[in-house]
């Protein structure tokens, strides 16, 4: 696949992941899930769409809910410095023959002036400065259950060529936190930041575009274990994909569920600082068995080749391309369902009692 070229004009400046518009099939349904299971806030909402947002936002929203014929994600939204860096995306992606569409008084309910675009690997990624303000509910805590969620945390995108997106992040200007390889040089994965947190968004090497989860953070461990709690009395324990567990990329500790689509959500919390500008990359061996499960739990397949569908600005589905390096299930998981233990790790161990 081709390199993709830094444009000549500055890329715009990007604060954070803001938002992602899902398409879902039945809005009913999903609203449960959203809103009664998990405690996301309703905004807004009309009989084709629900804005949500975490108990820490500000902003209009962070998940649209969307009714369609298809689930599938129509935009991965990231907020901008300021108007004049919406100004910005849009000449950048221009330069880079992308799709760009511009709407003064903005695609969604809640946001103003915006760009959306086909990127060049194929996501609709959406830029915005102009935003309503809501009430901030960090102090309601008649309001949070057990489980809040607090924060929308990152995305993670699933692409073919891990390295060719990686550069076309950093030319945008990411910092790349973490990432996993093999000897042989296979990247199967990269994080990449904006805000000082571990990532916005992930590559995940794979058949794409596809969106692999979005991520919404809790304050603590315990509020995973309360969801999972939740999830087991309300009898839709088999929401839950993957986890509760420790991930050794981000340290941070997780549970991946998957809502009535299919699509899947991450809760995540207490990954590290990353807001340094020389904050070192950390890299991971393929054959690392602690690398996606610190305590060393399998990953089901289904997370490696489960994923949702991006749409086009047309609102059609974008044609997938394959992977052509082996992917990190074929590379990892015996028939067993298990990953491999890292050689060399005995020698490398632990001596009892030097802990401390
Ligand atoms: O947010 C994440 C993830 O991308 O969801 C997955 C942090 C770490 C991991 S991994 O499974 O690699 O530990
Ligand atoms: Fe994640």
């Amino acid at each position: 696949m081709s390199v993709i070229p830094k444009p000549s004009v500055p890329a715009p400046n990007i604060i954070r992941c803001a938002s992602m518009e899902l398409v879902v099939t039945d809005l009913a349904k999903s609203r449960e899930f959203y809103v009664d299971v998990l405690g996301l806030v309703v905004t807004e909402e009309d009989e084709n769409a629900i804005y949500l947002r975490s108990l820490e936002e500000f902003i209009h929203h962070n998940l649209i809910l969307r009714k369609g014929p298809v689930a599938a994600v129509a935009a991965f939204s990231y907020r901008v410095a300021s108007p004049e860096d919406v100004d910005l995306a849009e000449a950048y992606y221009k330069e880079l023959g992308c799709r760009v569409e511009r709407k003064k008084d903005g695609f969604v309910k809640g946001v103003g002036d915006s760009v959306r675009v086909e990127d060049p690997l194929g996501f609709p990624f959406e830029f915005f400065y102009e935003v309503d303000h809501v009430e901030r509910l960090v102090w309601n805590y008649e309001r949070h259950s057990a489980g809040a969620l607090v924060r929308l945390d990152h995305f993670n995108q699933v692409t073919p060529d891990v390295p060719r997106g990686r550069k076309y992040f950093v030319d945008l200007g990411f910092r790349v936190t973490e990432d996993i390889k093999d000897d042989a040089g296979v990247t199967y994965a990269a994080w990449v930041a904006r805000k000082a947190t571990v990532h916005d968004t992930a590559l995940t090497g794979g058949d794409g575009p596809r969106m692999h989860h979005v991520a919404f953070s809790t304050h603590e461990k315990h509020n995973i274990l309360y969801i999972c709690d939740k999830l087991g009395a309300l009898r839709i324990s088999d929401r839950i994909e993957r986890g509760p567990g420790r991930h050794g990329v981000s340290n941070a500790f997780y549970l991946y569920l998957r809502d009535p689509d299919g699509h899947r959500v991450e809760i995540y919390t207490q990954d590290y600082y990353t807001g340094d500008p020389d904050n070192p990359t950390v890299t991971w061996d393929v054959h690392d068995n602690q690398r996606r499960d610190w305590w060393g739990n399998p990953v089901v397949p289904s997370w490696y080749t489960d994923a949702s569908r991006v749409l086009d600005l047309d609102g059609n589905l974008k044609e997938i391309v394959k992977r052509e390096e082996p992917s990190e299930l074929e590379a990892t998981i015996g028939a067993d369902g298990f990953s491999y233990t890292r050689k060399g790790d005995k020698e490398q161990g632990f001596k009892l009692g030097n802990t401390l």
